[in-house]
């Protein structure tokens, strides 16, 4: 075991876990910590409180991504680049996100504490927004880094209750300062991302990595059907513009429109907004989401391309606007980096297999410009996105041993 792999600390990892998931704490054990929230803030700054015990150079850009960075003997040169979300669901696990930059953390801890001086600097990013559950679209922090999106149009994105996030982002630096970079640094030598891989394959195949190939491709949009609201007791049927019914028709005609008897297509209503929601109104207005992922990018384009026909055919005396809110491409792993993750996996002696990711992660937006991968590890019985989510403080350990291999392997070259 190289001597960073073997200071890797399984107990201070998870008690890292354990304090941030209080931040954002909920009753069933998972956490709400969204975007640029308080609970946000509380963890940028336990998170740099560790960093500044530390020495390590913490700063931030423009879009609230968060850079922890541990100098290198040649500290100008490209670093080596580790990270993740630190933003959960409304009702996300302690694991999602947290683990790839708490791993990220305790890769640079036992460097330290190995006592290796790598030629590159290495750095951990907390990427802003990754589950876009309150400002859309996801990955903005990572789009927004990569040019995918327009830093301006982001800041101007408003979540449901009307506030502008440029305006939470002042919020959160308010209560969690940090020295702050113009633009964006995308010099990065190499990048890999650690986290639980939200699905069963590992845990079934009794793995404890999964060395990741790639990541699906991925559309969301935006619906608004347009009614009249009228009285529920005193409107015939055949006068209404009932919006609901409408909304009703569309997302059974989308579904026809996405099956996929092979059960690849990944496609998911979910939110769905009723307007103005009392029982005796006819509904006049419904807002929904429409998310759907495939690893093929014609299947996607297609789908993608037919969705708008669907919807007005379907949407009677109503009418519908439909929104494409992101559109990422699939995204395929240099095979250089998959094979380091597999090496170090094995060097280390743990069961690993190589696998594509059904989840989007930040290391979409990051792979067009360096070398990247991924490392996922087990998360029991698949369960994300859901406050019963779970893993185990080994598993996690051991993907921050393969993690740190990896990252000093690629600082020194
Ligand atoms: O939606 C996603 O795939 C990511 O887990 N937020
Ligand atoms: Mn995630
Ligand atoms: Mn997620």
């Amino acid at each position: 075991m190289s001597d960073a792999a073997s200071r890797i600390d399984e107990t201070r990892l998870w008690q890292r876990h354990v304090d941030m998931a209080k931040l954002g704490g909920l009753s069933k054990g998972g956490v709400n910590r969204q975007a640029l929230s308080a609970e946000d803030a509380a963890a940028r700054r336990l998170i740099g409180g560790w960093a500044q015990a530390r020495g390590y150079d913490l700063f931030g850009d423009p879009i609230g991504n968060l850079y922890i960075r541990r100098a290198g003997t040649e500290n100008d040169a490209a670093p080596v680049v580790t990270g993740s979300h630190m933003d959960s669901q409304p009702t996300g696990g302690k694991y999602d996100g947290i683990y790839g930059v708490l791993a990220g953390f305790e890769a640079l801890e036992a460097l330290d504490d190995a006592g290796i001086r790598t030629r590159r600097p290495v750095q951990v990013v907390a990427w802003m927004n990754e589950e876009g559950s309150r400002f859309q679209p996801g990955a903005m922090g990572s789009s927004v880094w990569s040019g995918h999106d327009d830093l301006g149009k982001m800041l101007a994105v408003a979540d449901r209750e009307g506030v502008v996030l440029r305006d939470a982002l002042a919020k959160t630096l308010a209560e969690a300062p940090v020295r702050q970079v113009d633009g964006f640094d995308r010099n990065f030598h190499a990048y890999i991302e650690a986290h639980i891989e939200q699905g069963p394959r590992l845990e079934a195949g009794a793995k404890t990595i999964g060395v990741v190939t790639g990541i699906q491709g991925s559309q969301r949009y935006t619906l608004d059907i347009i009614g009249e609201e009228a009285h529920a007791g005193t409107t015939p049927l055949r006068v209404r513009k009932d919006a609901l019914k409408s909304a009703v028709a569309i997302v059974a005609a989308l579904e026809r429109h996405m099956h996929d008897p092979a059960d690849v297509v990944r496609f998911t209503v979910g939110r769905f907004e009723c307007r103005p929601g009392s029982p005796n109104t006819v509904p006049g207005h419904v807002h929904f989401t429409i998310d759907f992922r495939h690893p093929d990018a014609a299947v996607l384009a297609r789908l993608g391309s037919g969705i708008e026909a669907v919807a007005k055919a379907a949407v009677g005396p109503c009418s519908v606007t439909v929104e494409r809110i992101t559109d990422v491409a699939p995204t395929v792993f240099d095979p250089r980096i998959v094979d380091l993750v597999r090496e170090k996996a094995n060097a280390l002696g743990l069961p690993n297999m190589d696998m594509p990711s059904g989840a989007g992660h930040d290391a979409m937006h990051v792979a067009p410009f360096c070398p990247s991968g991924m490392i996922f590890v087990p998360c029991e019985r698949g369960i994300s996105h859901n406050e019963a989510e779970a893993a185990t403080p080994s598993d996690l350990a051991a993907g921050a041993r393969v993690l740190v291999a990896s990252l000093e392997a690629l600082a020194n070259e």
